[in-house]
């Protein structure tokens, strides 16, 4: 695979790359894997709505109601398009991942749970992706069973905790610490097999990869707007058309109902049964602008062009002994993060050498600890790139994480 396009001409399009850091260093941005920077078609497609098109949707029959809401629902087009969803009515807006995790475990869960039954989660899943299912799991007496991953970082097959009392798989597409690209279709299979329904965590899939709801394997996939581009405030999730029709709302509000008694409702068609008060109207057209901009570059340059960086920081990287980097060696198995615990130093205190040159990593446990305490450590290091990143930007970290070592005497 050829990368489409040339990051350094993609740069241009993001005003926030042109800035300076602690007085003239330029700023070297490896930490997409938290949230992603926003090009000037994004900033533009926000501002143009706010000043032009700005008002509540799907209440007002004045022309900037009509034209808020004719927006609102391009963007939804948009991302149905984006993932391959059958319908935009299949599309159900949230503030994000977290939400949309939180909607299903909460929503479903409660409806369909019992005691007894199991939720399988991996080793390698975000709290997003954990935490809701330990709450629900509570309500209702299930209980939750860890699927392992392996020592390179992958899900270990031969671990499935799948039984027939699994009721939910929750899995990540891609882990946001190991870069693992997960075989979603092979673990939900298995799970289908004992009639569980199976959640794809794909905040960190969607924004990297071509993805293809239909073919992914699950029954929800949810992501995060700002991790691809959009701004904060956007994003939801697919899921299949019945499973909407069938789970019970989440939220209670406005815009959710058809009917309303004092003592009783019925519910609006879906999506809307699940997007209850005012959404975050314009974050969620600017998710629009972000898909265009993205489907402009094309999915598979984006792939193309981080396998690329990801391949060169992995040699780079591994050449500064003693380094311990997470994940599969092999990069056809692993999205644009990479992970790395430096023998001696806290990634903390790395990560604030590296910002004195103006290079923005993570540090921490990633809202991973469960997979943190499955490898010993209570943090790493971690640079993620996106299409704005460049080999100029992976010289530097290498170069940066040389300079700290000297700074730090080993
Ligand atoms: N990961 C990171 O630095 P929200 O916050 O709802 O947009 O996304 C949550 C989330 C869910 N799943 C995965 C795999 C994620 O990576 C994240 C967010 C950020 O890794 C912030 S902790």
């Amino acid at each position: 695979m050829d990368a489409g396009f040339d990051a350094r001409v993609v740069r241009k399009d993001f005003p926030i790359l042109e800035r300076r850091v602690h007085g003239d260093l330029p700023l070297v941005y490896l930490d997409s894997a938290a949230s992603t920077q926003r090009p000037r078609a994004v900033i533009d497609a926000m501002q143009r709505f706010e000043e032009h098109s700005y008002a509540n949707v799907h209440r007002g029959v004045y022309v900037l109601a009509e034209e808020a809401t004719a927006a609102y629902e391009d963007a939804r087009t948009a991302i149905a398009g984006f993932i391959g969803a059958p319908s935009p009515r299949e599309i159900v807006f949230t503030r994000g991942a977290t939400e949309s995790i939180n909607l299903v475990a909460s929503a479903w869960g409660r409806a369909n749970l019992h005691e007894g039954d199991e939720i399988v989660v991996t080793e390698m899943e975000h709290h997003s992706n954990l935490i809701p299912w330990q709450l629900v799991a509570a309500a209702t007496g299930a209980v939750l069973r860890m699927w392992p991953v392996t020592d390179e970082g992958l899900l270990d097959l031969a671990a499935s905790p799948i039984t027939e009392r699994t009721k939910v798989l929750a899995i990540t597409a891609m882990s946001n610490v190991l870069g693992t690209i997960n075989p979603v279709a092979v673990a939900a299979a298995e799970a289908h097999a004992v009639g569980a329904l199976v959640v794809a965590d794909a905040a960190q899939a969607v924004p990297h990869l071509p993805i293809d709801v239909t073919t992914l394997g699950a029954d929800v996939v949810v992501f995060s707007g700002h991790k691809m581009l959009g701004p904060t405030g956007s994003g939801g999730l697919w899921a299949r058309r019945e499973l909407l029709e069938e789970m019970p709302p989440f939220l209670g509000g406005g815009e959710m109902i058809l009917e309303v008694w004092h003592d009783r409702a019925t519910w609006n068609e879906v999506p809307y049964k699940f997007e209850a008060g005012t959404p975050a109207i314009t974050s969620q057209v600017g998710l629009g602008a972000a898909v265009r901009y993205l489907e402009g570059l094309g999915m598979d340059a984006v792939r193309a062009h981080e396998i690329e960086l990801t391949a060169y920081a992995l040699e780079l990287l591994s050449a500064l002994e003693p380094i311990r980097i997470f994940g599969p060696q092999d990069v056809s198995q692993r999205g644009g993060v990479v992970s790395f615990w430096l023998d001696d130093v806290h990634p903390h205190d790395l990560a604030q050498l590296l910002d004195a040159r103006g290079i923005a990593v993570r540090a921490g446990h990633h809202c991973a600890q469960p997979l943190m305490r499955r490898y010993g450590i209570p943090a790493t290091t971690r640079a993620s790139f996106y299409v704005y990143n460049t080999s100029d930007d992976v010289d530097a970290l290498v170069e940066g994480i040389a300079a700290a070592r000297s700074t730090l005497g080993f």
